[in-house]
């Protein structure tokens, strides 16, 4: 099975090239661990990307709430995901019909596509969505995930939408999908290597007055079998400036890496 798997040895089961070097990474710096950076201004986002960086192997960003959003800082955060090494991955949740996707992801003020490796979307309109939004990333390289399930109390996507999720990109093949946002590996025939994002991720259990839910590293990677641990508020939350956010990453870098190694062995 895919869990008992080192992130290196699936390199080679993946032809996309963001997936490639997402699986790169992670074993390069022994981290599963995405930053959710979902500050509001730029310079917050830059002072935490410096304070982070070393320690994750991809930077999660909400580029639609970053007040002073430009061309400069998304050349900038291009610049720091190669001197740093991690994969950028823009949580647009892409929810509309193929053409419309077609020009949220590549045109307007945001122009995702040119400087995110990797994005989302909501399977909802059906397959065409896919076909949209790869028709603009597959040429440039990048990957996407579909939204099999959700970390938010009483979210829609269970059971029967999280199996047509997978059947959905099993049809689209795994050129430009390459796995999931989902709480646990949602592929129980594990016939191809799907990565699997998951966020809701804290050091203790609970969660927030608006529905998140929070599960630890180690329910996430061992018992949940997923790859890859998403924690925002966690980690740039934490007070005391970029030094702090560091040490807080290093925590949950470390948690994630021991419960990846716990399950190679199990
Ligand atoms: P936090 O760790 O601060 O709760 O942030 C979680 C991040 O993951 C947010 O950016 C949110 O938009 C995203 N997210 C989520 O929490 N649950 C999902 O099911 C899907 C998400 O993208």
């Amino acid at each position: 099975p895919t869990t008992l798997k080192t992130y290196g040895s699936r390199v080679s089961l993946h032809s996309n090239p963001t997936a490639k070097r997402l699986l790169e990474i992670m074993e390069r710096k022994q981290s599963n661990l995405c930053v959710s950076i979902d500050v509001t201004n730029t310079a917050e986002v830059l002072e935490i990307v410096r304070g982070v960086g070393s320690k994750v192997c991809m930077v999660k960003t909400h580029a639609d709430i970053i007040s002073d959003f430009s061309s400069a800082f998304a050349d900038e955060l291009v610049r720091f995901s190669k001197e740093l090494d991690f994969i950028i991955f823009e949580d647009r949740k892409f929810a509309d019909i193929g053409n419309t996707v077609v020009h949220q992801y590549q045109s307007g003020p945001l122009a995702i596509a040119s400087w995110a490796h990797l994005t989302n979307a909501h399977p909802i309109p059906g397959p065409g969505i896919i076909t949209g939004l790869s028709s603009v990333g597959l040429p440039l390289g990048r990957a996407l995930l579909l939204l099999g399930e959700m970390s938010s109390k009483g979210n829609l996507a269970t059971g029967e939408y999280t199996k047509k999720t997978m059947q959905m990109a099993k049809e689209a093949g795994r050129e430009f999908v390459v796995g999931f946002i989902a709480m646990s590996r949602v592929d129980p025939e594990e016939e191809e290597d799907w990565l699997m994002l998951t966020p809701g991720v804290g050091l203790v259990q609970g969660g927030d007055k608006m529905g998140q839910q929070y599960r630890t590293p180690r329910d996430v990677i061992l018992d949940s079998g997923c790859d890859v641990i998403i924690v925002g508020r966690g980690i740039y939350g934490v007070k005391g400036g970029k030094d702090a956010m560091e040490a807080e990453a290093e925590k949950y870098r470390r948690a994630g890496w021991e419960a990846y190694e716990e399950r190679l062995k199990r």
